[in-house]
C-alpha cells in the first residue's frame, strides 16, 4: 500500500504528480517510490529525547541515468533539517550529498543522517513525520518518517 505523498517539481513545471493514499498517517511500511526514480525505503528518525536533535536515516535509490544530488531536506516538524555526516564522535553539515546514477546513498548510524533541529512535539516514537528532500534539479521526494525511541524500535 502506498502510505506516503510524493511529488516532483521539475523545471518550470507547475502541476505536481501527486500520489495520495488513504489513510496515509495510520499505515505502517515506510517504503515507496516517486515519479522521478528515485526510490526511498527504511526511512525513520530516531528520537533519543523530546529536547534533543532527533536524526534521519533512510536509503535512496537512484533509477535513472542522471547523477542526482540532494541539496537540503526540511519538514514542519523540524525547526531546520539538516544534512550532516558524523565522523567518529563528532557532526559537521554537508552542502550536499551525491546519489549517483543507477545507484544509492544510505543515511545510517555513523554516517550521514538528517539532523531535526528542535523538533516538535510530534516527533515521538510511534508517530511519523512528514520529511522532504530537495534535489539540485529542484525536484523534491516528500516521506513519512516512523519516529522510533534511541534503540531503534
Ligand atoms: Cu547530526
Amino acid at each position: 500500500m502506498l502510505w506516503a505523498r510524493s511529488f516532483l517539481r521539475g523545471n518550470g513545471r507547475a502541476a505536481s504528480a501527486l500520489l495520495f493514499a488513504a489513510g496515509l498517517a495510520f499505515a505502517p511500511g515506510p517504503t515507496f517510490a516517486d515519479e522521478a526514480g528515485m526510490t526511498l525505503s527504511g526511512a525513520w528518525v530516531r528520537s533519543v529525547l523530546p529536547s534533543r536533535p532527533a536524526a534521519g536515516y533512510f536509503t535512496l535509490k537512484n533509477d535513472t541515468g542522471m547523477d542526482r544530488k540532494i541539496v537540503s531536506a526540511s519538514s514542519s516538524a523540524c525547526g531546520m533539517l539538516m544534512l550532516h555526516l558524523s565522523k567518529g564522535d563528532h557532526m559537521a553539515m554537508v552542502d550536499s550529498v551525491d546519489v549517483p546514477a543507477h545507484g544509492s546513498v544510505s543515511f545510517a548510524p555513523g554516517g550521514y543522517h538528517l539532523m531535526c533541529m528542535k523538533p516538535g512535539e510530534q516527533v515521538k516514537p510511534g508517530a511519523t513525520v512528514q520529511m522532504t528532500l530537495t534535489f539540485d534539479d529542484g525536484g523534491t521526494l516528500t516521506a513519512g518518517f516512523p519516529v522510533r525511541n534511541a534503540k531503534g524500535e
